[in-house]
């Protein structure tokens, strides 16, 4: 069976909903932050990050990774997208999202692993939300006729939902992007998005 370890919020709810989607049997195995670094979850994750998939033995890293293994595993799910060009597109988007947004949020998170001098995190962390601005107007624009970032639900759309959250969190200006907000609440009405985060505590 399927094994996701994951942090609640953390980027692994994007599989967790893409789990809850596909709609067949998993487990959902959350991690502490101080088993990160235990040899157990580190022989499982070389980097001590979340999310891992286990099945049968066989683990698996790296989000885009997990995302894209789910869909061929389950390609009645649709959420690879349609043919090659569906699936670039899907690709297209979670790229950006996991090597373009996610990083960004970085200082928001952790300030003192870009810089120690503490007197400056809230510089660093004002210019993460700046570039964040910028990086969701984008998506936002993506959005301008869709419902979901390729047009059709796909892998990338969690992950959009995870980052969405994040922003909130962490008060990166959203005002003004409509779509996005439009997104997010259609999103947190999904009975697959529920059930994930009911799972996760949130
Ligand atoms: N490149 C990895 C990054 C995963 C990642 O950043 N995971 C974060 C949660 S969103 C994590 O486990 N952070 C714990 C830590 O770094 O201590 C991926 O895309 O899967």
């Amino acid at each position: 069976m399927l094994k996701l370890h994951y942090i609640p919020s953390a980027c692994s709810l994007a599989d967790h909903i893409v789990l809850e989607w596909i709609g067949q049997p998993y487990e959902a195995q959350p991690v502490a932050r101080d088993e990160l670094r235990s040899p157990a979850f580190l022989a499982i994750s070389p980097s001590g990050q979340v999310p891992v998939l286990e099945e049968d033995g066989w683990t698996l890293t790296e989000n885009v990774a997990i995302l894209n293994y789910l869909a061929d595993r389950f390609p009645a799910s649709g959420l690879g997208g349609e043919g090659m060009r569906g699936r670039a597109e899907a690709n297209r988007w979670l790229a950006f999202l996991n090597s373009d947004v996610h990083p960004a949020f970085k200082p928001l998170f952790a300030p003192q692993r870009f810089i120690g001098d503490e007197s400056q995190h809230a510089d660093l962390q004002q210019h993460a939300r700046t570039k964040l601005r910028g990086l969701f107007e984008r998506l936002d624009a993506q959005l301008d006729g869709r419902d979901w970032l390729t047009g059709t639900r796909s892998i990338a759309d969690p992950y959009l939902f995870v980052v969405l959250r994040w922003a909130v969190a962490k008060g990166v200006d959203l005002a003004g992007l409509d779509r996005l907000a439009a997104f997010s609440a259609r999103l947190r009405e999904d009975a697959g998005v529920k059930a994930a985060m009911q799972a996760e505590g949130l």
